[in-house]
């Protein structure tokens, strides 16, 4: 599933897009759209010319630890940092910044001082001592394929869920990463 989630737009940004986005808040703190962090982070992107028009994915911007992250990096980012890092997988300050947002899919604080495997938040089995990576979790999305029982996955999110590609068909144009000689 990596391949697919792991795509356009944001391929970059997000070696680790298959995380879980969890879409927790955090109660008391002042409310986070992760659409909108990830709207400047792609207009930042646009004004460097490395992000055409369309449709863009934001799953990790759904974590809210990630998305302010990834904001605060690309702020002062060079488009030449940004290029080289999208392009070319390049080893620099700004590459190096979001390395480190993205250590928050790898690692899930427990809140009591016990971390555990991202991966294992909202898996259906305790792992904290206080049951936190099983607390506030989403439903499984589904999607309705139109031949029967409806599967889980996503509609227009780049993988094909349905075995009928129902859920990919008539999807709106995505924005892809512009690179000199292509992706
Ligand atoms: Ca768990
Ligand atoms: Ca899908």
């Amino acid at each position: 599933m990596r391949e697919h989630v792991l795509r356009a737009a944001f391929a970059g940004l997000g070696a680790l897009l298959t995380a879980s986005a969890t879409g927790c808040d955090d109660g008391g703190e002042p409310a986070y759209d992760g659409q909108a962090a990830c709207d400047e982070v792609a207009t930042k992107l646009r004004g460097c010319e490395l992000l055409s028009d369309g449709v863009v994915d934001c799953p990790l911007f759904e974590e809210r630890r990630y998305g302010e992250c990834a904001v605060e990096c690309a702020g002062p980012a060079s488009c030449e940092d940004m290029r080289a890092q999208t392009c070319d997988d390049a080893d620099n300050e700004f590459a190096r910044c979001i390395d480190r947002c993205e250590a928050v899919f790898v690692v899930f604080d427990c809140g009591d001082g016990a971390q555990i495997d991202a991966e294992r938040r909202c898996d259906g089995e305790a792992e904290c001592a206080n049951g936190a990576d099983e607390a506030r979790c989403d439903p499984p999305e589904t999607v309705d394929c139109g031949d029967g029982e409806p599967v889980s996955g996503s509609r227009c999110d780049g993988t094909m869920d349905c075995q009928n590609g129902a859920d990919e068909a008539d999807c709106p144009m995505r924005a892809m990463t512009l690179c000199a000689g292509g992706f």
